[in-house]
């Protein structure tokens, strides 16, 4: 390892010990925190039913940097490209719209295990785990903005059959890969205006999901997580699937709810609802992304809500009980250094988190000595976790610092901008 690193990092390992806190143990901790990479930042979220499928649902993908995937082969390839370029091991999160269809038309309520059998030996290969979620947009019925909530009972059942036949092919990935898939619905049905007609979707959608959890799944291979938001592009009035909506499926049905950093308000933030829900829920899942004004999708940065997440995650001592995806799409910069931005940050806020000295805090905060938990909390922003997490990059054999950019760039050459 280069020495500069080495040297830095036994500095901060004494500096944290100064300060009560064992970098050691608060790397063996990162280490096991996996993260998922969605699938869909790689392409735009065009998926491979149809080439020239349209992006649908009151989300969008804006920006036509060049070079974006567009076959299963190239998106794998984009991903491993990312996979280096982080330290430890981590998760995939594939929508169903991605599956191996071999150029054959399969609707979304035909689709099998099989189609995502490629996926799961890649996986396998590359010792990535899995995720994986319904698609109920970008597709003509769901092209008047209503799936599981639709009036039409022959639509509802039809996005029954496909979040169904989902629920399945994660268990399958779940089992072979020896790892809990955790499948993710979320669902765009809103309407654009004022609808007279709120109570009688959400019922619809209470009753759609009722028929989707009546297919018991194996706990020990996958998990359901139901998303809400707020709004959509085209859908600014009405969101069938609210927070309040699934908070409240979700505790009386004991399914996990995901957190979407983007689908509050903008002053909302999701690192205050994880310590509640987890008082209600076994687990939570995390859709980490960064909202900008409208727009709930931007690139992870290392901002103050990442990192109010992860001290969160830590502080409430569940590492174990939350699972964290990405779960943002920019197609005006690089796709694969976007992944790598967004996974680096999280991580470096995971890192802050886990070095926090939080029984020194708590302690200060017992005794009632407020001025004490500020000061400490203070001077914890600015102890050399950068160094920490370079060894950490260092030790994993991936490339420290911004030398990762020309790596990127030299791949973009040789591959991306080749297609
Ligand atoms: C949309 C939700 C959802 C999607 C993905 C593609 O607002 O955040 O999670 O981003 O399913
Ligand atoms: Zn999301």
């Amino acid at each position: 390892m280069n020495e500069q690193i080495q040297k830095a990092y036994e500095m901060a390992v004494a500096r944290y010990a100064q300060m009560g806190v064992d970098v050691n143990a608060a790397l063996a901790q990162l280490d096991k925190l996996p993260i998922s990479l969605h699938c869909w930042q790689a392409d735009d979220v065009t998926g491979f039913e149809n080439p020239d499928g349209q992006l649908t649902g009151g989300i969008q993908a804006t920006g036509n940097y060049p070079g974006k995937a567009t076959s299963i082969d190239q998106l794998r390839a984009d991903i491993d490209k990312a996979m280096e370029l982080i330290p430890g091991d981590h998760r995939v999160n594939i929508h169903a719209f991605y599956g191996d269809f071999k150029g054959q038309k399969v609707d979304r309520d035909q689709i099998e295990p099989a189609h995502f059998q490629s996926w799961i030996d890649w996986a396998k290969e590359k010792n990535y785990k899995l995720d994986f979620n319904c698609t109920c947009f970008s597709h003509d019925k769901s092209s008047d903005g209503l799936t599981l909530s639709h009036p039409d009972a022959e639509i509802r059942n039809f996005w029954i059959e496909h979040v169904i036949r989902c629920r399945k092919i994660a268990e399958e990935m779940g089992r072979q890969l020896g790892s809990k898939c955790m499948h993710n619905i979320w669902i765009p049905d809103g309407s654009k205006d004022v609808t007279v007609n709120r109570y009688a979707y959400r019922k619809n959608l209470k009753e759609s999901l009722d028929k989707v959890f009546e297919y018991k799944t194996n706990d020990n291979y996958m998990l359901d997580c139901i998303e809400s938001k707020l709004f959509g592009i085209g859908a600014e009035s009405y969101t069938v699937g609210s927070h309040e909506f699934y908070m409240g499926y979700g505790i009386q049905n004991n399914v996990i709810v995901t957190l979407d950093g983007g689908h509050f308000h903008p002053t909302e933030i999701i690192s205050d609802k994880i310590s509640s829900l987890l008082l209600f829920l076994p687990e939570v899942m995390l859709h980490v992304t960064r909202g900008v004004r409208w727009d709930s999708d931007h690139v992870v940065n290392l901002n103050e809500e990442i990192v109010a997440i992860a001290q969160e995650i830590v502080r409430a001592d569940a590492v174990d009980k939350v699972h964290i995806g990405l779960d943002y799409f920019d197609a005006s910069i690089n796709r694969i250094g976007a992944y790598v931005v967004g996974v680096r940050a999280t991580q470096k806020a995971l890192v802050q988190a886990l070095l926090e000295p939080l029984a020194k805090l708590r302690e200060y905060e017992a005794k009632g000595q407020n001025f004490e938990r500020m000061a400490l909390l203070e001077e914890a922003k600015s102890m050399p976790w950068g160094d920490v997490y370079n060894f950490y990059c260092a030790q994993k054999g991936v490339i420290v610092g911004e030398s990762y950019i020309a790596d990127i760039q030299k791949y973009e050459q040789e591959v991306t901008l080749k297609r």
